[in-house]
């Protein structure tokens, strides 16, 4: 492919492309929108409305009807405090819903939203053509070769510390440059497990052992972020830093999350994990349009 310069990032040709196992997306001018199926009785977001595997499939459907170029697909909640999954009650929470949805031919790519290589494996061979790795491999030591021999989109997330602890106390010195680091660290690891890097997307994990100040650092130099040699996937959505900011509750900041999915997609960012798909694929069609790396009509 020749090389071509797209975007104020500078990042050019096959730095574009995402590969997820069969298919393989085009993010020099799109942006994509991942949409959220929790299959947990604790998420922080949707207070578990759609924990049983029929709910969860009927919203998967809904989103995917909305637009979702991208099904998430979740068992554990990852919530400040949340108690962590057995293999076995992850597996019976998602592996369903994947089967159905693939059943129910929605078309939409699915992603599987784990720390666990079972669970990544399991769901990979149910049809998942993502897996969304919040640990970004260092969870489970099986994670890495799951991704790499299924040849599977990954997603590599930072986070500090593990999710039943990561709000206690935060702490960086330079969460942005920190952050970089950990990423870059993160897709040579990868690579040199046998990860194909086109199949990677890197997220700076927002609300991950984050404070408020360290989520609005991030989105401030989002830039910086999005000149890593990778596309950049950001999940804003609902989160405390939105209903800190406007002093409002969970289900009440929508209108939060359309600022932050705008504000990221004008520094760069490809990928956007959020709750309500009918909403944000309104506020990415225009935020993407407006963007300064969309040289396209
Ligand atoms: N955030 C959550 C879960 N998974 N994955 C990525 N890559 N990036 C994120 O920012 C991210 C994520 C937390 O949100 P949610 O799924 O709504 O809540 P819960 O973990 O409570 O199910």
């Amino acid at each position: 492919m020749a090389e071509r310069d797209e975007s104020s990032n500078g990042l050019s040709g096959d730095c574009w492309l995402w590969r997820c196992g069969g298919r393989q997306f085009d993010l020099a001018r799109r942006v994509l929108v991942m949409g959220i199926v929790n299959v947990t009785p604790d998420s922080f977001s949707d207070g578990g409305r759609f924990a049983g595997v029929e709910p969860a499939v009927a919203h998967g459907r809904q989103l995917a009807a909305e637009g979702a170029d991208i099904l998430d697909v979740g068992g554990e909640s990852t919530r400040p405090g949340a108690a962590p999954v057995s293999v076995e009650e992850e597996l019976a929470r998602v592996i369903p819903v994947i089967e159905r949805l693939r059943a129910a031919a929605v078309g939409v790519p699915i992603s599987i939203d784990t720390m666990k290589a079972e669970v990544a494996r399991r769901a990979v061979a149910a049809g998942a053509a993502i897996i969304n790795d919040i640990a970004a491999l260092r969870a489970d030591p099986a994670m890495a070769e799951v991704a790499a021999q299924s040849g599977v989109g990954l997603v590599l997330m930072h986070m500090q510390g593990e999710p039943r602890t990561m709000q206690a106390a935060p702490h960086y010195d330079d969460v942005v440059g920190e952050i970089r680091a950990f990423l870059q660290e993160r897709l040579a690891a990868a690579v040199a497990a046998g990860i194909d890097r086109r199949a990677v997307v890197l997220d700076p994990g927002i609300g991950f052992g984050k404070t408020i100040q360290h989520n609005l650092e991030i989105f401030r130099r989002m830039a910086e972020l999005a000149a890593l040699p990778r596309p950049l996937l950001i999940g804003p959505s609902r989160k405390a830093f939105i209903g800190k900011l406007l002093d409002l509750p969970v289900d009440q900041r929508v209108e939060g999350t359309a600022a932050a999915v705008a504000a990221a997609i004008a520094a760069g960012v490809r990928v956007v994990r959020v709750h309500d798909v009918r909403e944000m694929t309104r506020v990415v069609k225009v935020a993407a349009a407006l963007a300064p790396w969309n040289t396209g009509p």
